[in-house]
């Protein structure tokens, strides 16, 4: 069993549209464990941090400011393989091709309004957990269902 932990934002049209439960709901259904939670606004410089490997993508700027045109939820989920697992559970980019089921594929319709951020990697997992929070902001908790979720608990 390999344990990760990944970033995941509701993003601004996300918390606008309503659906911060729907879309917590969906990794908690999963069997991902909430470790972190704070409600933001971001600021242009946090927005540029997090997004940085974007910078030479034509649409960055429009990324950028999409991401801070409002509040956003910003959490850390862990479990087994929870980067490909949560990246599942949004669907692919483009809402327009993610699959019905995901929160891409049934909340969106335009790349520029894809509801969530998630990892997609280890290393950058890592990178984008310590921008948003401090250790200390990270709760280390068992939970009473771990042995029906995880075979290894
Ligand atoms: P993801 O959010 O699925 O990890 P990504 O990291 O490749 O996708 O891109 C980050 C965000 O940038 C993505 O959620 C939406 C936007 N984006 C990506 N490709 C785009 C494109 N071709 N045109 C417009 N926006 C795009
Ligand atoms: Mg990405």
């Amino acid at each position: 069993m390999t344990v990760e932990r990944t970033l995941i934002l509701v993003k601004p049209d996300g918390v606008q549209r309503g659906l911060i439960g729907e879309i917590i709901n969906r990794f908690e259904r999963r069997g991902l464990k909430l470790v972190g939670m704070k409600f933001l606004q971001m600021s242009p410089e946090l927005a540029e941090t997090h997004y940085a490997v974007h910078k030479e993508r034509p649409f960055y700027q429009s990324l950028v400011e999409y991401i801070v045109s409002g509040p956003v939820v910003a959490m850390v989920w862990q479990g087994h393989d929870a980067i490909a697992a949560a990246r599942a559970t949004m669907g692919t980019t483009n809402p327009v091709q993610a699959a019905p089921g995901t929160i891409r594929g049934d909340f969106g319709l335009e790349i520029g309004r894809n509801l969530v951020h998630g990892s997609d990697s280890p290393e950058n997992a890592a990178k984008e957990v310590s921008i948003f929070f401090d250790d200390v902001e990270l709760v280390d908790w068992s939970r009473n269902t771990e042995s029906w979720i995880s075979e290894s608990a």
